[in-house]
């Protein structure tokens, strides 16, 4: 029996997706047309299944407009790498892969993925094939399906950090799309004559309804802030053996301004699951979304939605519908932070690794602070793994004695061994925004530095220098940055304007509040000059200043996504 679509009711992706023939589009002939550096319409939402993002630089768009030229188009590759953990050849790879094609740049993402930037239409097939030659790919690293399994960091730390980053790459296998459009159009790969015989038995014809994103974390870390995330894994460890994870759903941090029903949103806990279980859990869940998610409205399409708009109890009795079990009541666990542990730690078998702040993720060289030259020497001269972080930053994991001081020789030849950096600016978060994101209001990653320099002078004068605050800025209110967890906030409204939200706490189980709308630089250092100074004087021992705030009622704690404000 076939089921009428009133495409009029839906959004238009829905159609764009279903009329794709399993996501290949009319990319084939978009990539051979001479004509223009850009892409057809559709191609560009499909495209992104493949792990890609038509943009244009928006630096030169004024110029480019005036001289009548199409604007600068070029893509974002985004390489699909489940709990972020990389080969040090895959790195050096990459590397090259930044240099031969992209901007000269790698950027390490809020997911643990890595970005290309700048990679124009007639190198991004060359660019995919070394990706894939290099043993990593870009399938759904972006689209309406699951994208990027994250979770706690460092698998070289101990075995239970090994088991859930083997679980990550196993969620991630699990949930992949099983169309071929991506090795034909990219790797070449024998074109399937009846594409009919295509089928996506988990997807469907036309995917999710919105992009879905999964971690998972191992207490007390919150590192990869599993809160945030449409389905998040806590595990749950007795006598050093991970028994199972308690299943967190509905996080979201995407949100528009002048649309209070679009708000970012904490996944809730709604029960435990055995480790055997969570494949089969993470389908379920995810099957739920593609068949009660909103279709009509993208705005409205994420699972938090689904979930505000069902109740929490009626998306727990279809998952177990769904599943033919119940989960088990959620066990207790406590997080004590959020953000990565920076500096040397010892993991098992004695070997080291180091967890390296790398601003705004971004690897450059720069003005003698040579940060890709000192990582690619590094990664020809050691074994062990470079894994990249949830929060944009970089272990170079499981090496020995004698590697690490290779490391160190090689950090400090090129500039890159940090002097102190301060708590402010080891737990900051800055997306990407301008110059390539077509969304972006207002700077993030190329700004955020430098402001933070100045609020470290007020730090200074009260003694606040190492205090470990989180601080995220964003460039929209689409949350890349995940920057409504931050305990001081900024998202970008217009040029050289910000929002500002203070009262997400440390440990990342606090959505912020907005304290002050559409601030200059000027204004924000006023603004935060006197709760600094206050935090400094008046706060009870051990506390944390997003709870500060609260307490000393500079802004009321939110409770619900619902109640956000803009
Ligand atoms: Fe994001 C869209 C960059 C993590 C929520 N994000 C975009 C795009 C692709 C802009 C676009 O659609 O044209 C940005 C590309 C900018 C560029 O030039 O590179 C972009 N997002 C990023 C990255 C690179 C930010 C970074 O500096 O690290 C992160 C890549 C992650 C990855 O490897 O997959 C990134 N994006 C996130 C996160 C954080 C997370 O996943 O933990 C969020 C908030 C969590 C969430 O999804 O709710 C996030 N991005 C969005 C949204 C809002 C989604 C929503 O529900 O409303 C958009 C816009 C959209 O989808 O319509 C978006
Ligand atoms: Fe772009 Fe907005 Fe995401 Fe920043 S938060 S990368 S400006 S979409």
């Amino acid at each position: 029996m076939t089921i009428e679509i009133n495409w009029n009711e839906l959004s238009e992706l829905e159609r764009i997706k279903y009329e794709s023939n399993f996501l290949r589009g009319t990319l084939v002939e978009s990539l051979a047309d001479p004509i223009t550096g850009s892409i057809a319409f559709a191609d560009t939402q499909i495209s992104k299944f493949h792990g890609m993002y038509q943009q244009f630089d928006r630096d030169l768009e004024k110029e480019r407009k005036r001289q009548k030229l199409e604007p600068a188009y070029s893509f974002l590759i985004r390489v699909r790498i489940p709990g972020g953990v990389v080969t040090p050849k895959q790195w050096v790879q990459m590397d090259d892969l930044s240099d031969q094609y992209a901007n000269h740049t790698l950027k390490l993402t809020t997911r643990q993925a890595f970005q290309l930037h700048g990679v124009i239409k007639t190198n991004l097939k060359k660019t995919i094939q070394g990706i894939n030659a290099g043993l990593m790919d870009t399938i759904a690293a972006c689209g309406d399906v699951n994208r990027n399994v994250m979770c706690h960091p460092n698998p070289a730390e101990s075995e239970l950090h090994a088991e859930v980053y083997e679980l990550s790459r196993l969620i991630s296998e699990h949930l992949l799309p099983s169309t071929t459009a991506y090795h034909e159009i990219w790797l070449d790969q024998k074109l399937i004559a009846d594409s009919k015989k295509d089928v996506e038995p988990l997807y469907g014809d036309r995917y999710l309804p919105r992009k879905f994103k999964i971690t998972i974390a191992i207490p007390p870390y919150n590192d990869s802030d599993v809160f945030s995330q449409d389905l998040g894994f806590i595990a749950i460890v007795e006598n050093n053996k991970i028994i199972g994870y308690n299943v967190a759903v509905g996080g979201g941090m995407g949100s528009t301004f002048g649309i209070p029903e679009a708000y970012p949103r904490l996944a809730e806990v709604i029960g435990f699951c055995t480790p055997e279980q969570v494949l089969d859990v993470s389908e379920k869940i995810l099957m739920v979304q593609r068949d009660h998610g909103n279709r009509q409205n993208r705005k409205r399409s994420r699972m938090k939605y689904t979930i505000d708009d069902h109740g929490i109890d009626w998306f727990k009795n279809e998952l177990h519908k769904y599943l033919g079990f119940e989960l088990q009541e959620p066990k207790p666990y406590v997080f004590t932070r959020n953000g990565d542990r920076l500096g040397w730690k010892k993991g098992k078998d004695s070997k080291w690794s180091l967890t390296l702040f790398v601003e705004g993720g971004r690897v450059a060289d720069r003005n003698g602070f040579n940060l890709k030259l000192a990582l690619r020497e590094i990664a020809q001269n050691i074994q062990g793994q470079f894994i990249l972080t949830g929060n944009q930053n970089l272990i170079i994991a499981n090496v020995s004695d004698f590697e690490k001081k290779k490391v160190n020789l090689l950090l400090k030849k090129h500039g890159v061994l940090p002097g102190e950096i301060s708590g402010l600016r080891q737990n900051s978060i800055a997306c990407v925004a301008l110059n390539t994101c077509g969304l972006a209001f207002a700077e993030a990653e190329r700004y955020l530095p430098s402001l933070i320099s100045k609020i470290e002078s007020i730090l200074n004068v009260n003694d606040l220098f190492k205090e470990e605050i989180v601080i995220r800025m964003t460039g929209c209110p689409n949350g890349c940055g995940r920057p409504y967890l931050a305990e001081i906030g900024f998202v970008g409204k217009s040029e050289g304007h910000y929002n500002l939200y203070l009262g997400g706490n440390f440990i990342g189980t606090r959505l912020n509040t907005l304290y002050k709308e559409t601030l200059t630089e000027d204004e924000i250092l006023a603004e935060l000059t006197p709760i600094l100074a206050d935090y400094a004087e008046n706060r009870i021992p051990e506390e944390k200043f997003g709870d500060f705030v609260i307490r000393k009622h500079y802004v009321k704690a939110t409770l619900k996504g619902i109640d956000f404000k803009h």
